[in-house]
């Protein structure tokens, strides 16, 4: 399965936790299914080892169910969350026979998209970011789609990141030198820090 994730996607990430814990609320996930590929960025309320939980059964069911719709699987989340402080949470569901990536986030996951255009300018798509918690209060979903091509980039960041980070330094790296750049160079200290850089290599049918 690992071997569509990476004939359809190429990525990278870069985390690190909040300075002093073990380990880090803020969590992803690329993960293939039949005819496509669901990739996640999660944080887990607050940081330290309740939030590194939270993050990680949500996780957990996002890879158990990776090819459902993305409405269903963030209400699966909300469901088992329920005990939990609750994740934010942004995922993308990238669809190979239709050239179709399907978004939405709730919380605040930052989620850009950077697409190539016919010239060589390139524009880009913020994913609307739903206010709530999944797991604590669930917003009322609605997914945006978009059309997908070749060297579209997507990027997942979590609060941890400045917002304003640079997106040059996404679109113009292998993605892996990409999310260690932009952690470096736009991770807080004050929080728990993950960026996912992932380009789709695939061309629309
Ligand atoms: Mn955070």
């Amino acid at each position: 399965m690992e071997t569509l994730a990476s004939s359809t996607i190429e990525w990278g990430v870069a985390a690190r936790a909040i300075p002093g814990q073990p380990s880090s609320g803020d969590l992803d996930l690329v993960k293939s299914f039949p005819n496509g590929v669901l990739v996640a960025a999660l944080d887990g309320v607050g940081h330290g080892e309740e939030a590194a939980s939270a993050a990680t059964v949500a996780r957990s069911i996002l890879e158990a169910y990776a090819g459902e719709p993305v409405i269903a699987l963030i209400g699966r989340c909300h469901e088992r969350l329920r005990a939990t402080r609750g994740v934010a949470m942004s995922v993308a569901s990238f669809n190979v026979s239709q050239g179709l990536m399907t978004w939405l986030g709730v919380g605040n996951v930052q989620g850009v998209l950077l697409r190539r255009g016919l010239s060589r300018s390139v524009t880009e798509e913020s994913l609307l970011l739903r206010a709530g918690v999944v797991g604590v209060q669930l917003p009322s979903l609605r997914v945006s789609v978009l059309p997908v091509s070749t060297g579209d980039t997507l990027i997942f960041a979590t609060d941890g990141i400045g917002s304003d980070f640079d997106r040059g330094l996404a679109r113009n790296y292998p993605p892996g030198k990409a999310a260690a750049s932009v952690l470096a160079r736009h991770g807080k200290t004050t929080d728990d820090a993950l960026v996912l850089v992932a380009r789709y290599l695939r061309d629309r049918p």
